[in-house]
């Protein structure tokens, strides 16, 4: 048999197995590499030189990646899926039945049917290492754990602990995998191999170890009974149903097969395993998932300029930061904590710094308080952020953001100031959600280093950015941006420099026509109740108090402005901020907040607006207006040129605003409604309520010629 992928070395009675699927980035297990792990197994079994086995990755990060995501999406009915899983079933069940140990040796990712063979192993070591990160995580791509997951794992560590992996699709680092005993010891990396073989060897002589739990009373009473195991169940479901709203199958899924494999035994469980996972493999909800991941990994490495266009770059070791109010200390501080730079702010004067400095810190404050930084590595970052009332400390910066006042001629100026002291490469951004680059850039002796990097607040917890170059910004400018962006932990998408760019655009007629429900006394409650619903993570209202009612009527008057009647806001949001009313961060907004803790609606502001509220409302036709003003925006965005691509658009919409994922994105979703049914929608809705829902041209001549977005799978 000739193996490309297994290389084995024998020594004393111990076969070390080196994984390393060639010309791959990543381990994954393939058909055909499970194939081939099949055969090793029949030679490891027959060797009579071989007593036991250690199986480990020959890649720098990754141990296995799980199975290969490109091959199930080719998966074309249930029964074709549900084969697959079986037959990786039956492979790790050779491996747990295999007379001679296996140790899994871990560094690096272990993911999803990674994992299940390590949990089919006899031993684990793990790496105490950052990158070796173990999990299951399968249900962010609409699916469950196919290869015994959902058996093995509340096997080993208990229904509760294994619950909270499973459906959440979470990842645990190995400390904490550890604890929960899904790792057995834990080592350095240099000497990870070394300890498996001896783990390997004693084995050999001992035999598997026998696990028992090791349970407190609570794990007794809870994992250990099958009442414990019953309210254990009861709750998960109920937690899992408020956090998907029910749009997700999947979580329930591998919570009943955990169920049944618990209940009826580990061979009714691995059969009910692969029938939910072949079910759920070919559901648009599934293929939407997949192909978010996939978008999200090419963006990963795209630089939004054709390949080679920048030339040859040098890496950002020091940026400032101008203006150290909410938004700057917080793209200060999550440049310092994920891309490890020196961060210097500065503003107009000392306390003002002193506050934005503090601020910065906090954030990675954060971090220590949750035991996601060491102390030492929280000093050292901390250590990168220093501040100043002047423009001394930005010599040597390799890039600048400003993050003032949002006013074209303040932030004009502050450019200026910026080019008497950088050096000549040195990038300048602005992060604006509604000034044109092009006019930032105007009054700059060199016009082409300037672009927009338009952060999402709050900076550290928000996963997108947009980078915006204007017509003049050079390659090598939206190139360093793009990677910077992609250091501090975002995701990038390059957006064209027109009026509220990307996100802001497809939000904008979106919170307009929940101003205009309101203004038609529709129950605040009732529309945030249709969004989240419809499944975004909260309602138009409750966003409207998060961003702050006078930073909204800001930019929709910018809008407005730029767009005409059909971005045209009713007057509710202004009656609002007439009374002062600001949203939580004034703790007087729609809702009503008490101690920094939001209570219920504020049924008095219809009296500000002047309109009487409404007991009920059709909520079908409040999700069509709402959905439809997005998504028919979001067309006219495309044909203005404002994405690169559909699947920019649709990471932006998940990212930015938390578009339904399992939709896919709005542009997806208009492909899966089909042209022709978005048009006749708006139509309906534009006899109903005027011209602002006229369709887009060209989603007419999408709807005429059958066209869409994505090509069809
Ligand atoms: N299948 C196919 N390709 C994969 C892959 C996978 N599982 N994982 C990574 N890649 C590719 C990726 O597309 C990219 O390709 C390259 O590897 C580097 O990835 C039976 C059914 C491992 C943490 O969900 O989370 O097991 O663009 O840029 O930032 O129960 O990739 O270079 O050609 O993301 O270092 C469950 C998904 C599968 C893990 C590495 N597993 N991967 O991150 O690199 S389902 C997952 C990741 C399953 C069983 C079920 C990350 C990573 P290219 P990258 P990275």
């Amino acid at each position: 048999m000739t193996m490309t992928t297994f290389k084995v070395d024998i020594e004393s009675g111990i076969a070390v197995v080196t994984l390393d699927v060639p010309g791959a980035p990543v381990n994954t297990l393939s058909t055909a590499v499970a194939q081939e792990f099949d055969g090793l197994l029949t030679r490891m079994e027959g060797d009579p030189l071989v007593r036991a086995v250690v199986l480990i990755s020959g890649k720098p990060d990754t141990f296995i990646a799980g199975a290969d995501i490109e091959e199930f999406t080719r998966l074309r009915t249930a029964e074709e899926a549900t084969t697959l899983s079986r037959r990786a079933q039956e492979l790790m069940n050779r491996v747990a039945a295999s007379r001679k140990p296996v140790v899994a040796a871990i560094h690096g990712s272990c993911l999803g049917g990674g994992l299940e063979l390590a949990l089919a192993c006899h031993w684990r070591v793990a790496t105490d290492h950052p990158k070796t990160q173990l999990g299951l995580p399968e249900v962010q791509l609409g699916i469950i754990p196919g290869a015994g997951g959902c058996n093995r794992l509340p096997r080993l560590i208990g229904a509760r602990a294994a619950l909270d992996i499973i459906l959440a699709g979470k990842s645990e680092r190995a400390g904490k995998a550890r604890k929960l005993g899904l790792a057995d010891e834990l080592v350095h990396p240099a000497i990870l191999l070394d300890v498996a073989v001896r783990a390997a060897t004693r084995l050999a002589a001992d035999g598997p170890p026998v696990r028992k739990p090791k349970r407190d009373l609570a794990g007794m009473l809870l994992d250990g009974t099958a009442p414990g195991r019953a309210l254990v169940y009861r709750m998960a479901r109920k937690q899992v149903l408020s956090r998907t709203g029910g749009h997700y199958p999947a979580p329930l899924a591998a919570l009943e097969a955990v169920r049944v494999s618990l209940s009826r035994g580990m061979e009714a469980g691995l059969a009910y395993e692969a029938l939910r996972f072949g079910e759920l493999a070919i559901t648009d909800v599934s293929r939407n998932l997949v192909s978010i991941f996939f978008a999200t990994t090419a963006l990963k490495k795209d630089d939004g300029i054709p390949p080679g266009a920048a030339g040859k770059l040098a890496p950002v070791g020091r940026i400032g930061v101008v203006g150290a109010g909410f938004m700057g200390a917080g793209i200060a501080g999550t440049a310092a904590l994920n891309a490890e730079v020196e961060v210097r702010m500065r503003d107009a004067d000392l306390p003002r710094v002193g506050k934005g400095l503090r601020a910065a810190t906090g954030i990675l404050d954060e971090r220590l308080k949750r035991k996601r930084l060491s102390r030492p590595d929280y000093q050292r970052l901390a250590a990168l952020i220093s501040g100043a009332d002047d423009d001394t400390g930005f010599r040597g910066a390799n890039l600048v953001i400003e993050a003032v006042f949002e006013d074209l001629e303040v932030k004009r100026g502050v450019v200026k100031a910026l080019e008497q002291v950088l050096g000549n490469d040195a990038i300048i951004a602005t992060n604006t959600s509604t000034i044109p680059i092009a006019d930032i850039a105007a009054g700059a002796a060199r016009p082409d280093r300037v672009l927009g990097m338009h952060f999402f607040s709050p900076v550290e917890k928000m996963p997108l950015l947009e980078v915006i170059p204007h017509a003049g910004t050079s390659a090598r400018a939206v190139a360093t941006a793009v990677r910077f962006g992609r250091r501090m932990g975002k995701t990038v998408v390059v957006v064209g420099d027109l009026p509220g760019f990307w996100v802001n655009r497809i939000l904008t007629p979106y919170l307009n026509e929940a101003g205009i429900l309101l203004t038609e006394g529709a129950p605040m409650e009732a529309l945030d109740r249709v969004m989240t619903r419809f499944g975004f993570p909260v309602g138009p209202v409750t966003l409207l108090d998060e961003v702050g009612l006078d930073v909204a009527q800001k930019a929709a008057a910018v809008m407005h402005g730029a767009f005409g009647a059909r971005l045209a806001p009713s007057d509710f949001v202004g009656a609002m901020t007439a009374d002062g009313r600001l949203g939580r961060k004034n703790g007087r907004g729609f809702y009503r907040y008490e101690a920094g803790k939001r209570r219920g609606p504020d049924d008095s502001v219809y009296r500000l607006a002047g309109v009487t509220k409404a007991p009920n409302v059709d909520e079908r036709w409040v999700e069509r207006r709402l959905v439809y003003s997005m998504l028919n925006e979001a067309a006219l965005a495309v044909a203005d040129g404002v994405i690169r691509s559909p699947r920019d658009g649709d990471i932006g919409a998940i990212f930015g605003i938390g578009f339904p994922p399992f939709r896919g994105g709005p542009l997806r979703m208009i492909d899966s409604l089909g042209a022709a049914q978005v048009v006749r929608t708006l139509r309906e809705l534009g006899d109903a309520h005027g011209a602002r829902f006229d369709p887009a041209p060209s989603l007419i001549e999408m709807a005429e010629r059958g066209g869409r977005y994505y090509p069809e799978t």
